[in-house]
């Protein structure tokens, strides 16, 4: 045992005869976690920081939080303010895959394991970080995908699809684009008309349909597939907006679940959710925890996740916990 931590034993051995203090109080060091938010752009993101911030109170860790408003910049800036400031493990939720390579160097030097939540990085060295945990996007477009499969067997006809994307580079973005093309490129009736970022918010999300409402007309469209419920729901607007009636006259498939997207299902203008759990706080605190031990944590830990179509809505509103 290191000479400090045996002299602090110590010390709190002979104060707590003397003055009946609880050994614990000194001998145990709370650990500290750095963690760099992506922002606060979405429902799912809110749900996602308030996961985070109650689980490390619920497990005695003080946390350290930076919230980057979906910068790159500040996310590297609060990630070596963490390093300086000697923090016990670095949590990070990546804006974009690319371009982490040098400050998870730093880290990585400065001996401070790092642990990805949500979204992962393209680094080519996965010895920069000790987990990635979070949710299968390519599998949740492939869940869209196949439920659009579905809702349009047997019907004849081209299916016109517009797309919502999610923040440019980031991995939600390139996966749930990529599942959902694996899927429907298998039916050439599917057709991807029109495709532009969201930036995951109802603000852009509603800009950008309102640009495809007026580029494809108002019978030009006969899907849209959302990256995120946020964008679908500022979508909505812009469609009600143009006199037509979302979920019938355009369907609309979207991804996260949120409490704002059961609400639009059971209005009857959302067609279907597919489920993509913010609530990765207490997995977290659990890996922060187990890599401080020096217990093996796997490199990769999948969120299970389902899909929520309007019809269901109702029944599941009451059990949804974000
Ligand atoms: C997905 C997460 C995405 C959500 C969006 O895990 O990174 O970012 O789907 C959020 O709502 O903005």
């Amino acid at each position: 045992m290191p000479t400090n931590r045996r002299h602090v034993i110590a010390t709190a051995v002979a104060l707590s005869a003397s003055t009946l203090v609880p050994l614990s109080a000194f001998a145990q060091k709370k650990i500290v976690l750095g963690f760099s938010q992506v922002g606060a752009e979405s429902e799912w993101r809110t749900a996602n920081t308030e996961s985070i911030k109650s689980a490390a109170k619920d497990a005695g860790i003080e946390l350290k939080f930076s919230d980057a408003q979906q910068k790159q910049e500040n996310q590297i800036k609060a990630i070596r303010a963490f390093i300086a400031q000697k923090v016990d493990v670095i949590a990070f939720s990546p804006v974009v895959e690319s371009g982490w390579d040098n400050v998870l160097k730093e880290a990585k030097a400065a001996k401070i394991p790092v642990v990805l939540t949500d979204r992962s990085v393209n680094s080519k060295d996965s010895s920069l970080y000790v987990t990635f945990m979070g949710s299968d996007f390519v599998e949740e477009g492939r869940k869209a995908g196949r439920w659009l499969v579905e809702k349009t067997k047997g019907q004849k006809g081209d299916v016109r699809i517009v797309e919502l994307q999610g923040t440019v580079g980031s991995a939600p973005a390139i996966d749930r684009k990529k599942g959902f093309e694996e899927i429907i490129k298998a039916d050439p009736k599917f057709k991807i008309v029109r495709s532009q970022t969201g930036d995951f918010t109802r603000a852009k999300g509603k800009e950008v349909m309102e640009a495809f409402l007026k580029a494809e007309g108002k019978n030009g469209i006969n899907v849209l597939y959302a990256h995120n419920d946020d964008m679908a729901i500022g979508a909505i607007q812009a469609i009600e907006e143009a006199g037509l009636k979302p979920a019938k006259d355009i369907t609309i498939i979207s991804i996260d679940g949120v409490k704002g997207a059961f609400e639009a299902m059971m209005a009857g203008k959302l067609n279907v959710s597919v489920e993509c759990s913010p609530l990765l706080g207490p997995q977290l605190m659990t890996a922060v925890k187990d890599i401080l031990a020096g217990k093996q944590v796997p490199k990769r830990i999948v969120t299970e996740e389902s899909i929520f179509p309007m019809e269901t809505a109702a029944a599941e509103f009451p059990k949804r916990k974000y």
